[in-house]
């Protein structure tokens, strides 16, 4: 089913190739991802676009990330070399971080400009990531005005867009972008569950299915609970993942009439609940532990 599914539609081309021509124009690029995922929700073809440009990685929605995960990450990243900020772009959280570590990147191009009497020259930034990882919301927030469209779900960018800040910084809002097939079904389930991919390009259901299936596995006290459903190991523990989650639907009231169990209403349910974070933080990735002998990003 999944290699049917087009994750990468015609406009992504587009705004690769706008990026490509307008990467030229900025100082330096903020990447946007998801905190819930911090690997899976970063575009692998962005670097041979981005190249060796100054970049800034933020771990948006970190509040609905567990908070020592993102701190895990944040290391990891370090030691990869990589500066990586979480923000809470919703609730303007994170944000001097951002403005601070952008003027130490960028910190010869502004001495440059000093010296050549350009005195409070703002700061060029490319903001760019996967669709839905709070871009344009970011921006709004550092703007501190709504300068670029934002909204509940994938694909409401469609072309770049500059945006002014307080005079430190140029914002470039670009549209979000994923790469063809999106490389393991695990990481499909994650950018699905997470809000990256349209849901109308999916089989909602299916992917449900395998999120609540993942979060009982790494969540199973938080999903249990929100679901009435018994811990793994104890009595009462629905060993099937199929009767699991219609148990787990029926448990939460969708029911047809005739007693037949409302799997697509419970779909729509579990994706809003983990969306919003009702279910509790989560983060669905961890650092690898490096192996000796092995440096770079995974
Ligand atoms: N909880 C939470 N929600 C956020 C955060 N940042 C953005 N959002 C929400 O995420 C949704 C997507 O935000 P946008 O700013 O439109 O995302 P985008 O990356 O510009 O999306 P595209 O333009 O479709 O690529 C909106 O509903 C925002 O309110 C955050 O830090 N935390
Ligand atoms: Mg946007």
């Amino acid at each position: 089913m999944a290699s049917e599914i087009n994750w990468f539609p015609g406009h992504m081309t587009k705004a690769l190739r706008t990026m490509t021509e307008q990467i030229k124009n900025v100082d330096m690029v903020i990447e946007t991802c998801d905190a819930r995922i911090p690997i899976s929700s970063r575009n692998p073809e962005l670097n041979s676009i981005l190249q060796n440009r100054r970049r800034l990685l933020v771990l948006n929605k970190a509040d609905l990330a567990e908070d020592s995960a993102t701190e895990e990450w944040i290391s990891w990243y370090r030691e990869q070399g990589i500066i990586a900020i979480p923000s809470d772009a919703s609730h303007r959280k994170g944000l001097d971080r951002i403005r601070l570590a952008s003027r130490e990147l960028c910190a010869d191009v502004l001495k440059r400009a000093h010296d050549r009497g350009r005195i409070g020259r703002p700061i060029r930034a490319m903001v760019v990531g996967i669709p839905n990882s709070g871009k344009s919301t970011l921006i709004n927030a550092l703007c501190n005005r709504k300068i670029a469209v934002t909204g509940d779900r994938p694909g409401v960018t469609r072309g770049f867009q500059w945006a002014k800040s307080d005079s430190s910084m140029e914002l470039m809002d670009m549209p979000g972008v994923l790469w063809p097939n999106l490389g393991s079904r695990r990481n499909q389930i994650c950018l699905t569950i997470t809000g990256a991919v349209k849901p109308e390009i999916v089989d909602m259901t299916s992917f449900a299915y395998d999120g609540l299936n993942l979060l009982m596995k790494l969540y199973p006290k938080e999903t249990s609970a929100r679901y009435l459903l018994a811990l793994p190991g104890t009595p009462g523990y629905v060993e099937d993942s199929y009767e699991r989650f219609l148990l787990a639907a029926k448990n939460r009231g969708c029911i047809l009439s005739g007693g037949r169990i409302d799997e697509e209403r419970f779909s729509v349910l579990f994706l809003d609940d983990f969306k919003s974070g009702r279910i509790g933080k989560m983060t669905l990735e961890r650092p690898e532990k490096p192996r000796l002998g092995q440096g770079g990003e995974s």
